[in-house]
């Protein structure tokens, strides 16, 4: 099956490293995936990742402060070395992962991914990073799995967000086994090539592309695999407005706010809204994971 991972954007002002995104890399990252017929022609020209500087400093997160220009300016202080991920639950082989050895076993790939928030701002990303499912692979996930769960770090000393009761910490997300086995679904390491800044979840975090960014959860200390779908910081903190699949849907409006149109970050001072597509881009490789489910119900 053919897989697009990276979609038709419409050309737009960005000022960024322009010189790093070119047809060959693209192309070559599409080899290395085993994918065929994808980034053809325009399309693989037209995806402009935003700029180095854009990515990270407007970010959310809120162990570092609710703004977007808190966690560039406290997460330097996040200790990311050493790291390890606790992996349990419903493995084979539970533990604690050192990171080195799990980067040791995994191969790193660039992907170049559209990141949509639910709060209708989007950029586009490249990032560095490898499946999850290979990861998952290497702790033998059990049949009885149907759920995986993930937690942030939480570490006072050098998270002043967490003295405040924002979310109930540690931040935790969590996905079904099939999404978290599906193909576009990452751990990320870095973007552009370096190393992911501290504020985008340094060392590890996920990215999930067709669901909200708040999904996508930073600095991963604990992957669980359980039979129950989990309690996610969210969908804990207001239901009503925050689901467990937050899939993109821009027939979905929250419930202050419409989804069928996003602000591109790096667009400029007068740059419009553009439209939001049904699964951020992504319908033809995971709609099939929804067949027959009632989107605004399970929003
Ligand atoms: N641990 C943790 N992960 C998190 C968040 C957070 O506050 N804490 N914010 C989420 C939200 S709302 C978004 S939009 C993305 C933002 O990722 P970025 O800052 O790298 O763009 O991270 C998500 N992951
Ligand atoms: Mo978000």
């Amino acid at each position: 099956m053919a897989m697009r991972w990276t979609n038709t954007l419409k050309d737009r002002e960005v000022t960024d490293e322009a010189t790093f995104l070119n047809r060959r890399q693209l192309m070559a990252g599409a080899a290395g995936l085993g994918l065929v017929g994808v980034a053809t022609g325009a399309s693989a020209e037209e995806l402009k990742p935003n700029s180095f500087e854009d990515i990270s400093n407007y970010c959310n997160f809120y162990e570092f402060g609710t703004a977007k220009e808190d966690p560039p300016k406290y997460a330097g202080a996040l200790t990311t070395s050493p790291w390890s991920v606790k992996i349990d639950g419903m493995v084979d082989s539970p533990g604690d992962y050192a990171l080195e050895d799990i980067l040791s076993k995994m191969t790193i790939e660039e992907r170049i991914y559209r990141f949509r928030c639910v709060e209708a701002w989007s950029m586009v990303v490249p990032w560095n990073g490898f499946e999850l499912a290979d990861l998952l692979a290497l702790a033998g996930v059990q049949s009885s799995a149907k759920y995986v769960v993930f937690e942030t770090l939480v570490r006072p000393e050098e998270m002043p967000g967490v003295k405040y009761p924002v979310l109930d910490w540690p931040y935790v997300e969590g996905l079904r086994l099939d999404e978290a086995m599906h193909p576009l679904t990452m751990m990320a390491t870095g973007i552009y090539g370096k190393d992911l800044p501290n504020q985008n979840g340094a060392p590890l975090r996920l990215v999930v592309p067709w669901k909200y960014g708040f999904k996508s959860i930073k600095s991963i200390v604990r992957i669980t695999l359980t039979d129950k779908e989990p309690a996610t910081s969210w969908n804990k903190a207001n239901a009503s407005e925050y689901g467990f699949y937050s899939n993109v849907n821009p027939e979905v409006n929250h419930p202050r706010w419409s989804q069928a149109t996003e602000r591109q970050l790096g667009g400029g001072l007068f740059a419009g809204r553009v439209p939001t597509l049904k699964f951020n881009g992504y319908e033809e490789d995971v709609a099939s994971l929804y067949t027959g489910m009632d989107l605004k119900t399970h929003f």
